[in-house]
């Protein structure tokens, strides 16, 4: 059983059905492309060790091959006499020549290990969340998506846990690798280096559903992510005017304003759509567009009686179609 609720976001997220070729090309027979800074190491790793395997492999085969002919069975009158026990300069030859070698494999590996997992400060943060089939990243400013957009050559700092069971998140083409695991949080980094589309895969088997667990990752223009993001993230997307007043409400005005009737910091906003409101000089005005607007760009000019002249201006901080919003969400509390 699964103690941890699905976060709804994720629980509706689809799972796409066309996945991007990986562009750009440019990879091997062994390898991906390589689009990151860590690839140049790993790909080295690789390469190493894989031409010191090939190296042992043809000279073991070639001598195993050359031996079984030259020392055949033959008739005992012409067999070597066989006195041969040990050969030491051999022997000592043969197990130092491989311990050097793994130990400068491990000496590599560990390196690039110790750069994967350490970011460097300046890394934009990404949280990366594993469930049950799909990825979903969480950026800076709090929008959650299902793709992972990240800036070219600045580094990028992920944070991966898991809402469920172990998944491990990779990208082949950046050539990282991290387990996404319930109750803790794992690091890892990256820096990519060409701009395009690649692939991300979870590479932990994690259930029936385990090889769709896919995630498009775009890597941006300079420029690009920024602009991405504040699209992405732009609430009128997938909300209407009202719903996006009453985030704004939430979040910038409730702290004085109820929308339940009762007085506060400031008066209460249910109800007061296209009524009259008195004010603190004696006069009366009609709640409507402009009066709400200039309340808000302008707070000081009309002061409700009873209430103290505290609101502070959100000139530049609200935009117009923000404004808007809130209207829309004003006149809402009417109904
Ligand atoms: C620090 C408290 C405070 C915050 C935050 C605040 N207000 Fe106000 N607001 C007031 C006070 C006090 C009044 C009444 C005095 C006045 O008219 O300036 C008021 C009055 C108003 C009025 C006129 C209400 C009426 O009944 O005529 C509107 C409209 C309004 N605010 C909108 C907003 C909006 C929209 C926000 C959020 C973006 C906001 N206020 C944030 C304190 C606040
Ligand atoms: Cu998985």
């Amino acid at each position: 059983m699964n103690p941890i609720a699905p976060l709804p976001l994720l629980a509706q997220a689809a799972s796409p059905t066309t996945w991007p070729t990986v562009s750009p090309g440019g990879g091997t027979a062994w390898m991906p492309p390589a689009a990151s800074t860590a690839a140049h190491h790993a790909d080295f790793v690789f390469y190493f060790i894989y031409w010191v395997a090939v190296f042992f492999f043809v000279l073991i085969v070639a001598l195993m091959a050359y031996f079984a002919i030259r020392y055949r069975r033959r008739a005992a009158h012409e067999r070597a006499p066989g006195a041969a026990t040990h050969n030491t300069a051999l022997e000592i030859t043969w197990s130092a020549i491989p311990l050097a070698l793994v130990i400068v494999m491990f000496y590599l590996g560990y390196r690039g290990f110790l750069d994967m997992v350490n970011p460097p400060a300046d890394a934009l943060p990404i949280l990366v969340t594993g469930q049950k089939w799909v990825w979903s990243f969480t950026y800076p400013n709090g929008h959650s998506d299902t793709e992972l957009h990240v800036p070219v050559d600045r580094p990028v700092q992920l944070t991966l846990w898991s809402s469920d069971v172990i998944h491990s998140f990779y990208v082949p083409a950046f050539r990282i690798k991290r387990d996404a695991v319930p109750g803790r949080y794992n690091k890892i980094w990256f820096e990519a280096t060409k701009p395009g589309e690649y692939l991300a895969l979870c590479a932990e088997y994690c259930g029936t559903q385990h090889s769709d667990m896919l995630a498009r990752v775009v890597v941006h223009e300079p420029g690009g992510y920024e602009s991405w993001l504040s699209e992405a993230s732009d609430p009128f997307r997938t909300r209407s005017y009202a719903e996006v007043g009453r985030l704004i409400h939430q979040k910038r005005c409730a702290g004085c304003h109820s929308v339940d009737g009762s007085a506060n910091i400031g008066p209460t906003f249910k109800g007061i759509w296209n009524h009259q409101v008195a004010l603190r000089d004696g006069t009366s005005v009609l709640v409507d567009e402009n009066y709400i607007r200039e309340s808000i760009l302008y707070p000081q000019k009309q002061i409700v009686k009873g209430y103290d002249p505290v609101m502070p201006t959100f000139q530049g901080q609200l935009k117009d179609r923000e404004i808007l919003a809130l209207i829309e969400y004003i006149k809402e509390l009417e109904k």
